[in-house]
């Protein structure tokens, strides 16, 4: 075979070997000027397609190119056991690399390559399911066009495509074209992947039997990944550059610090920092520039509204943690829609852990300092997860005996099993509000406050000197160390506490355990010098001085729920307006629900700070139209009063439970 090539491949052939007769000698050129010559090929020693020798595996590996409704084909990998006949499917859908999550070929046995994301993996190999992980369009090794979060046909998406009817058509080529099947198919995923099994309820193929979203993201905007109520997470940019700048997400986002909190104070605004790397040339960088108010855009693709206006056909287990860094908001929401959907109470199941985003597929036994006794992750794919999906999806499988709700009691440490969210126990208690009083002199406690104390407690906010969110430097969400970011929910708050900038309200110490199960919710009268603000509420248990058996959490102050409101949608989240400089507003809000006993011994915390950089963007504490595009003249110091006056009290409801 001839092939053409340039000058230095002839020279080095020439080389290599005397120049056949049939091949004219070179002639001189000049040197900077490579010629076409022709020369015979040096066989290649790579074959044109390598073959594992595989079988010795204890698994068949197929890929395949599976046809949509549209025509556009959706890259698919199944592994099935060797041998299975009857075996259900377990289907997750993913942008994150189909290849990736089943490690292509690293094993001769199922286990190792499903080893880390997005697979329960002892579930999957003990249950002798056969695994199927496929590329959602427009990633990856599939056809198509990527659509971040690609919202159901309608009026966002004028295709004829959506997640729902890829799903169906997987699933429909999946029960025709394996035979090792017994027609029943499983969908599960966490967060993105998480999202998907949802977006398949709204019209599922008769052959899906269960479906398990683990920290599903659900609503973009009121608390999940991209805002928490109307204030931008802007540490997710490089997560959207690497996501949809390329199909293969092989372009990443370049640094120049070693610290967050210094390069996006450097940026001056999230519009800037997306500038700076060229983040206007992806789709849904621009969505998000055009959408930073609660709009159509987001109300019509909230997940847990689009549930609640479908009929309910498929069992569905959500699994939530309560220490989620990245979808803390989405498990529960949509609970809420479903529940009210299941009519005969029987289609649908929660289970929450006290794990950071995904942590239930992993080790359980503790997040950061705070441990839980037992390998909680373990306990929930033992007890829950397996006999779950077994009595969907195995021929004569027993009931699973799952309860309607597991939630896990952190505090003491306990697995309950509950009849609905949030109702506190088994039988017998209720869950009432509670108000929990900001007080005078940053006390807390649940008097109401006396007249005759100050009315107010204040603090200067400034945006040159934002408040961390954790203990600098900050890293990356995606750096190497991802267990870093994993654990700052559980971040130690005692630094926050002492800075002038942030009030902590604490109570007496507790003689008796106080126990509470649902959303807390944040109930602030304060004012701003400025025309906007940003307030955030930590609810805190304050550990003893010391603690035996582990010192270093003497003292600690662990957050039980927290989160942050951008004061301009006070009035309507979709129609942000300036706040009345100076005047005492109220602020409500959800925090993120908990389930939780303050122990005898302890303390309840209460702080309020203005930023929570750089995982939330600044207010510049000053009203502009997009905070996007804020300029550097308009990050302005504020003077913030909270207010603990009568008439004027601040407080956060506790969802207290009362009774056995
Ligand atoms: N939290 C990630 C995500 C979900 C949905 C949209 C964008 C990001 C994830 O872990 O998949």
């Amino acid at each position: 075979m001839l092939r053409l090539a340039g000058l230095h491949a002839l020279t080095a052939l020439c080389l290599a070997a005397p120049a056949p007769a049939t091949l004219a000698a070179p002639q001189p050129t000049k040197a900077a000027t490579p010629l076409p010559v022709a020369y015979p090929a040096f066989p290649s020693h790579t074959p044109e397609k390598f073959t594992v020798a595989a079988g010795s595996f204890d698994h068949v590996r197929r890929e395949v190119m599976v046809p949509m409704r549209d025509g556009v084909r959706l890259h698919t990998v199944i592994l099935v056991p060797r041998g299975a006949s009857s075996a259900p499917v377990l289907l997750t859908r993913t942008p994150y690399g189909a290849d990736r999550l089943t490690s292509h070929v690293v094993s001769a046995h199922l286990g190792p390559n499903l080893a880390g994301y997005d697979n329960a993996t002892d579930v999957i190999v003990e249950g002798g399911y056969i695994r199927v992980v496929q590329d959602v369009r427009g990633k990856h090794g599939s056809e198509g066009d990527y659509v971040m979060n690609r919202p159901p046909r309608g009026p966002l998406n004028p295709t004829p495509v959506d997640h729902a009817t890829d799903t169906w058509d997987t699933i429909d080529w999946l029960v025709r074209n394996l035979p090792e099947s017994n027609g029943r198919v499983g969908l599960l995923g966490i967060s993105y992947d998480g999202f998907l099994p949802l977006m398949a309820l709204l019209e599922p193929h008769p052959a899906l039997k269960v479906v398990v979203p683990m920290n599903p993201m659900v609503d973009g905007w009121l608390g999940d990944d991209w805002f928490h109520h109307g204030a931008f997470r802007q540490q997710m940019l490089p997560y959207i550059l690497q996501q949809e700048a390329t199909r293969d997400s092989s372009v990443k986002w370049w640094r120049d610090h070693f610290d967050d909190y210094d390069a996006y104070l450097q940026a001056g605004s999230a519009g800037e920092m997306g500038r700076s790397r060229g983040l206007e040339q992806v789709g849904f960088w621009r969505d998000l520039l055009a959408h930073p108010a609660y709009d159509a855009f987001w109300r019509e693709q909230a997940v847990d509204r689009l549930l609640a206006a479908t009929p309910l056909r498929v069992p569905v287990l959500l699994v939530h943690g309560l220490w989620d860094q990245e979808d803390i908001y989405g498990a529960l929401a949509a609970y809420r829609a479903l529940e009210a959907r299941d009519t005969a109470n029987d289609r649908v199941f929660l289970v929450i852990g006290p794990w950071h985003h995904g942590q239930q597929i992993g080790d359980g036994s503790a997040l950061g300092p705070i441990r839980f006794g037992s390998d909680t992750a373990l306990t929930f794919r033992r007890e829950v997860l397996r006999p779950f999906l077994d009595q969907y999806l195995k021929e004569g499988a027993p009931p699973a005996g799952v309860a309607p709700v597991t939630a896990f009691e952190t505090g003491t440490n306990t697995w309950r099993r509950l009849p609905a969210w949030p109702s506190g126990c088994a039988r017998g208690c209720t869950v009432a509000a509670t108000p929990l009083y900001l007080r005078a002199g940053l006390r807390a406690g649940f008097e109401p406050p006396r007249g005759g104390d100050a009315p107010f407690e204040e603090y200067v906010s400034d945006p040159a000197k934002p408040v961390p969110y954790r203990a600098r430097p900050t890293r990356p969400v995606e750096d190497g160390d991802g267990e870093s970011w994993r654990r700052w929910l559980v971040d130690d708050q005692r630094e926050a506490s002492g800075r002038p900038d942030v009030l902590a309200f604490v109570s007496e110490v507790l003689t008796a355990p106080l126990k509470i199960s649902g959303a807390p919710v944040a109930d602030l009268v304060a004012s701003t010098s400025g025309t906007d603000s940003d307030w955030v509420v930590k609810l805190i248990d304050v550990y003893p001085d010391e603690v035996a058996g582990q010192p270093a959490m003497g003292g600690y102050q662990l957050m039980i729920s927290a989160d942050i409101f951008r004061g301009r949608y006070r009035e309507r989240p979709e129609a942000p307006r300036p706040l009345a400089a100076g005047r005492p507003l109220r602020y409500r809000f959800a925090l993120p629900n908990a389930n939780h006993v303050f122990r005898p011994g302890h303390r309840i915390m209460v702080q309020v700070q203005s930023s929570w950089f750089p995982l939330y963007d600044r207010n510049p504490q000053t009203f502009v139209p997009s905070i996007f595009w804020a300029r550097p003249g308009d990050y302005r110091k504020a003077t913030q009063r909270v207010f603990h006056a009568p008439g004027q009290a601040s407080t956060v409801e506790l969802p207290v439970v009362k009774g056995p």
